[in-house]
């Protein structure tokens, strides 16, 4: 018998395929690592209200029992808000969840394995995954780069965390062949701040010149995506100088307690919304909502 792939699409998120419209893929990482609940809840509902408020339909995706969902329902949503040890998966160990009817919540990767088999073109998230600082030592870098450099959706953050080794996560992502767009400024802004140090590789006005570029990319015949690193709100960010000594003692702690692999993200976000005393995590919702905001406008220029 041959296999097939246990994959759902919502009836929303089939509706508007059937139509042809703008659909935005959104990841489930972010809820069950990335923020703590209620608030993780809260937020992927009015980020998928945000996606229909701006035209498209929205595409919460992670695997339930075994079965890829792409869409899902509010109960849905909430159980995985809510649930303890759910599984984070990326490319690597997506399979063996699905093989063996586990329940995970998709990464970066993993949600634009998802998206692209969806025929998604675009997902938004908080921002993506990279190099840690130390990866001279521990090689700890991110699935999401090299996912980034082989599956072809335009992904929206607001840059790489700045819990990460920024000039690094740039190189690896040059090397791979992945173009980092900057939208609206010219330097990279880094998650909570608008501007890093670091010039942007590559800059774009808007959503239209965005989706063009996915589409020469096709007819180039490039294998891989975009990532658009699109800067917070003026109004909700955190300045560097407020937030890299918050950081730096996030990091130190993850040191001395010898975190590694897959728990150094949440580890230190989770650090960051008690140093911050929850300012972090305003700023990271404010971010995820402007993303989405944006992606909607790509998925629609794509469409059009
Ligand atoms: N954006 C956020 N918060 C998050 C993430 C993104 O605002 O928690 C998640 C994404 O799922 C991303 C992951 O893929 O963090 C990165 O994890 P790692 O560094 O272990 O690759």
């Amino acid at each position: 018998m041959t296999p097939t792939l246990p994959l759902i699409l919502s009836p929303e998120v089939q509706a508007a395929k059937d139509a042809g419209g703008a659909i935005v893929a959104l990841e489930s990482t972010i809820i069950t690592h990335g923020m703590p609940y209620p608030q993780n809840v809260e937020t992927a509902r009015v980020v998928e209200a945000d996606v229909r408020e701006a035209g498209a339909t929205p595409a919460t995706i992670a695997v339930l029992n075994g079965v890829i969902h792409v869409g899902l329902t509010d109960d849905e949503l909430e159980s995985l808000g809510q649930a303890q040890n759910v599984a984070k998966l990326s490319r690597a160990d997506m399979a063996v969840c699905i093989a063996t009817g586990g329940t995970g919540a998709t990464t970066v990767a993993a949600t634009m394995i998802a998206a692209h088999l969806a025929g998604i073109k675009v997902f938004a998230t908080g921002g993506i995954g990279g190099v840690h600082r130390g990866a001279e030592e521990t090689f700890d870098i991110s699935a999401d780069l090299l996912e980034l450099a082989q599956t072809a959706v335009t992904v929206v953050a607001a840059g790489p965390k700045a819990i990460l080794d920024i000039p690094k996560t740039m190189e690896v992502l040059e090397t791979q062949g992945v173009p980092v767009i900057v939208y609206g400024q010219d330097t990279l802004p880094a998650f909570w701040s608008r501007a890093s140090e670091h010039a942007a590789p590559l800059r774009l006005d808007t959503a239209e010149d965005i989706a063009k570029s996915a589409n020469m990319r096709t007819l180039l015949g490039l294998p891989g995506g975009q990532l658009i690193a699109n800067p917070i709100p003026a109004a909700d960010e955190i300045p560097v100088d407020v937030i890299m000594p918050f950081v730096e003692q996030a990091l130190s702690e993850a040191e001395a307690k010898g975190i590694a692999a897959k728990q150094v993200t949440p580890f230190l976000l989770g650090r960051m919304f008690e140093l911050t005393e929850g300012r972090s995590l305003t700023a990271n919702i404010a971010l995820v909502r402007n993303n989405a905001r944006l992606a909607s406008q790509i998925a629609r220029a794509l469409c059009a």
